[in-house]
């Protein structure tokens, strides 16, 4: 490999590390969309998939950490909570992302969460303050958050 195919190389990896789209914030793996309109979970999930995004998945508390931070700068726009990719719809209490069918690995309930309350609660909302997850009911209308991946380059593309 000659100097300026590495170099070529790091230019563009560096200009790929900053490729969220227009009005989507960049994470660490991720790009994030957080909704200003609110709509049912089901709605939210098809909006996230028109974006070729899916509802956010938290892996990981540093990732909790880092919507909280996303949501805390734009907070006076919200009305709501935020819907992410959580459900237990299968089977009652069986808490899985939908997108990718994966049991939760990382939780971060609310005390006393979930509660499934009315036994009416299969969809998973992260708190507008404080970031802590609980089951609403699904039809409720919440504001919502899309994940997608950075774009990756295929260097034999
Ligand atoms: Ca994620
Ligand atoms: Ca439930
Ligand atoms: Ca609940």
């Amino acid at each position: 490999m000659t100097i300026l195919q590495i170099l070529i190389i790091i230019g563009l990896s560096g200009l790929l590390q900053s490729c969220c789209p227009d009005g989507w914030r960049k994470g660490k793996n991720s790009c994030y969309f957080i909704s200003p309109r609110t709509v049912s979970w089901a709605e939210a999930s098809s909006i996230c998939q028109s974006f070729h995004s899916e509802l956010a998945v938290i892996n990981d508390a540093e990732e909790n950490v880092l919507i909280g931070k996303i949501i805390t700068n734009i907070r006076g726009a919200l009305a709501t909570n935020l819907w992410i990719d959580g459900s237990d719809r299968m089977i009652e209490g069986e808490w899985y992302w939908a997108s990718t069918m994966e049991r939760f690995g990382y939780k971060n309930w609310a005390i006393n969460e979930p509660n499934d309350q009315k036994e009416l609660e299969d969809c998973l909302e992260m708190y507008v303050i404080g970031f802590y997850w609980n089951d609403n009911k699904c039809d409720i209308l919440n504001h919502f958050i899309c994940e997608k991946e950075y774009v990756s380059f295929n260097f034999s593309g």
